[in-house]
């Protein structure tokens, strides 16, 4: 009797639902380093590499702690290049009579999974991903029959499950569910800002850094100073850190940006909680406990747990409720192709150069600057949403579908027409101009909304407005928006849409990404 566990990219967690109740005696861990899921999109180097690094050193520490664990490097030649054909291959080479799977994170996985049994012709057991906190059933309970979602009741529902800032009656720590009006403050130069903990490769992760260069060289981003956690031990030595040094000021500037900053006050914790080295729930309790020390104030206690238990499950949610489906919307019929510099960051628009420049050093940008950054410009000019998910799926490293789709399709395009947010997040420049130092940085001037000078978000801004008026009046929050347009006189609404126009003529002239 031998049971094949296979184990994926993003399930490095030692108490993986497929390995509960399992005796190592009779089981064979599988993992697999595998050719189609390193290209399915063209991932940034640093990605496909803290992958690798962190399962090889995983699948060390589960031989540590008992389990037999059959482990196919990148290069072995006999590599079939598919989860399929590597289990096709362990099957055989284990004799393996039972295969147990934990749910994978993306359809394009779960459709291969589903198949095993028939291929194998051996009994396959697929396991719920417990590390989650809403199961499918209770996202499905909640969202039926509902005529709109709002994550904000969504997320009341996971603090009442969790407890987490709820008192001994049930009611939200400080009397209010959500402290989001507390979360706006723009960020200042301080010398004390939070350094993050850099972990230097050891051997394992410098063979993957030569093999990710060697092959992958074609693939966008940086490997230089490579210093990402790739073991749990190196992933809590981070989530302490974060705890102690940016948590207590998070909540106050959860919004802000800086240039040269890429962190600020955010945790850098997405890599870690997505590929399953940390336990989301685990980290929230430590979250609330800062806070009960009065280490910490409630609106970065609440505001941080708000984001994991309140977005995170939200997005995951409505990524399997609506199914492949949802990765075919696009509301607004948008079709623009991003440009070249979206690979680049060679853009004269010093927010945009600043947001790219640091995902290609880093794989990482948090999140206002995939929201109101480069997201608010795909939106602001009807890139299409096809070439918007694989760009955030590429680029950062804590990118799998079910997570990236749902905030590219739906949080910043609104792709899918209303469903995750109320309304688009389109803004002009004056909002990155109030939550960042970058307007002063930039060769355009925030302040002008037409001719040579004038910041380009101005303009898109009221161009996207007017645009997409049969799709967007009706929407309740556009109000105000449509009412300051309405007061426009006609002359300035042309000018406005003109200067749009020539803007979104120089894109389309200049070459493309995809
Ligand atoms: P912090 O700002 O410190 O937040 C703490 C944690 O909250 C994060 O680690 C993350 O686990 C969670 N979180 C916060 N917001 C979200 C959210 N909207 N959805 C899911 N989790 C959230 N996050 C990913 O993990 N993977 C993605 O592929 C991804 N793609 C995104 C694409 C777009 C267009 C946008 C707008 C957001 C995306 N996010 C994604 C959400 C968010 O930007 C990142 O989780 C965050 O920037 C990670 O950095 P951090 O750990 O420093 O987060
Ligand atoms: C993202 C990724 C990459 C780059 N490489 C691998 C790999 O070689 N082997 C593996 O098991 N997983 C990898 N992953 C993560 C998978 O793509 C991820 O597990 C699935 O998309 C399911 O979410
Ligand atoms: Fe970005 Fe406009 Fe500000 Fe330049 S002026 S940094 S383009 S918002």
């Amino acid at each position: 009797m031998t049971t094949l566990v296979p184990v994926l990219g993003d399930q490095l967690s030692v108490d993986l639902s497929s390995l509960k109740g399992t005796d190592p005696a009779h089981c064979i861990i599988l993992m697999m380093e595998v050719a189609e899921e390193t290209t399915y999109v063209r991932h940034h180097k640093r990605k496909v590499a803290y992958i690798l690094a962190a399962m090889r050193h995983h699948a060390d520490a589960l031989r540590r702690a008992g389990w037999r664990v059959d482990y196919v490097k990148l290069d072995d030649p006999d590599n079939a290049g598919s989860f399929t054909g590597e289990v096709a291959r362990a099957v055989e080479r284990h004799a393996a009579d039972r295969i147990v799977v934990t749910e994978a994170g993306e359809h394009r996985v779960n459709a291969m999974i589903a198949a095993w049994e028939t291929l194998f012709g051996v009994p396959v057991e697929v396991r719920t991903d417990t590390r989650f906190i809403a199961s499918h059933a209770e996202f499905a309970a909640w969202a039926d029959g509902r005529k709109q979602f709002r994550m904000e009741y969504f997320y009341r529902e996971m603090r009442r499950k969790t407890g987490l800032l709820v008192d001994t009656k049930g009611k939200p720590e400080g009397g209010e569910w959500n402290y989001d009006k507390e979360n706006r403050k723009p960020a200042a130069r301080d010398l004390l800002m939070p350094k993050l903990p850099h972990f230097a490769p050891d051997a394992i992760t410098r063979d993957v850094l030569a093999l990710v260069a060697a092959r992958f060289g074609d693939h966008v981003g940086s490997l230089d100073d490579f210093g990402i956690a790739v073991t749990r031990e190196d992933a809590l030595v981070t989530q302490a850190h974060f705890l102690t040094h940016a948590l207590p000021r998070f909540g106050d500037f959860q919004d802000a940006m800086l240039t040269g900053e890429p962190y600020l006050y955010h945790a850098h914790l997405s890599f870690y909680l997505n590929a399953g080295l940390l336990d989301p729930l685990a980290l929230c309790r430590a979250v609330e406990a800062e806070y009960r020390a009065g280490r910490v104030p409630l609106n970065a206690a609440e505001g941080f747990i708000r984001q994991i238990i309140g977005w995170r499950e939200y997005v995951r949610g409505i990524y399997f409720w609506t199914g492949p489906e949802y990765g075919t919307r696009n509301f607004f019929g948008a079709k623009r192709r991003l440009p070249a510099w979206y690979w680049t960051g060679e853009t004269d628009m010093h927010c945009l150069s600043q947001a790219i420049g640091q995902t290609l050093d880093l794989a990482y940008a948090h999140h206002i600057q995939r929201l109101m950054v480069t997201g608010n410009f795909a939106l602001l000019i009807g890139a299409d949403p096809d070439d918007v998910d694989r760009w955030y799926l590429e680029v950062y490293a804590d990118a799998y579908e079910w997570v990236e789709q749902p905030n590219t399709r739906g949080m910043i395009l609104f792709a899918d027409g209303g469903l995750l947010g109320s309304k688009p997040y389109a803004a002009s420049g004056a909002y990155i101009n109030r939550m960042s130092d970058y307007c002063g940085q930039c060769r355009y001037d925030v302040k002008q909304r037409v001719g040579p000078d004038a910041c380009p978000f101005n303009a898109l801004y009221w161009d996207f407005v007017a645009r997409n008026e049969d799709k967007l009046r009706s929407n309740q929050r556009m109000g105000p928006v449509y009412r300051n347009w309405d007061r426009m006189d006609a002359a300035t609404q042309g000018e406005l849409r003109s200067q749009a126009a020539t803007f979104l003529a120089s894109l389309d002239a200049a070459p493309k990404g995809y």
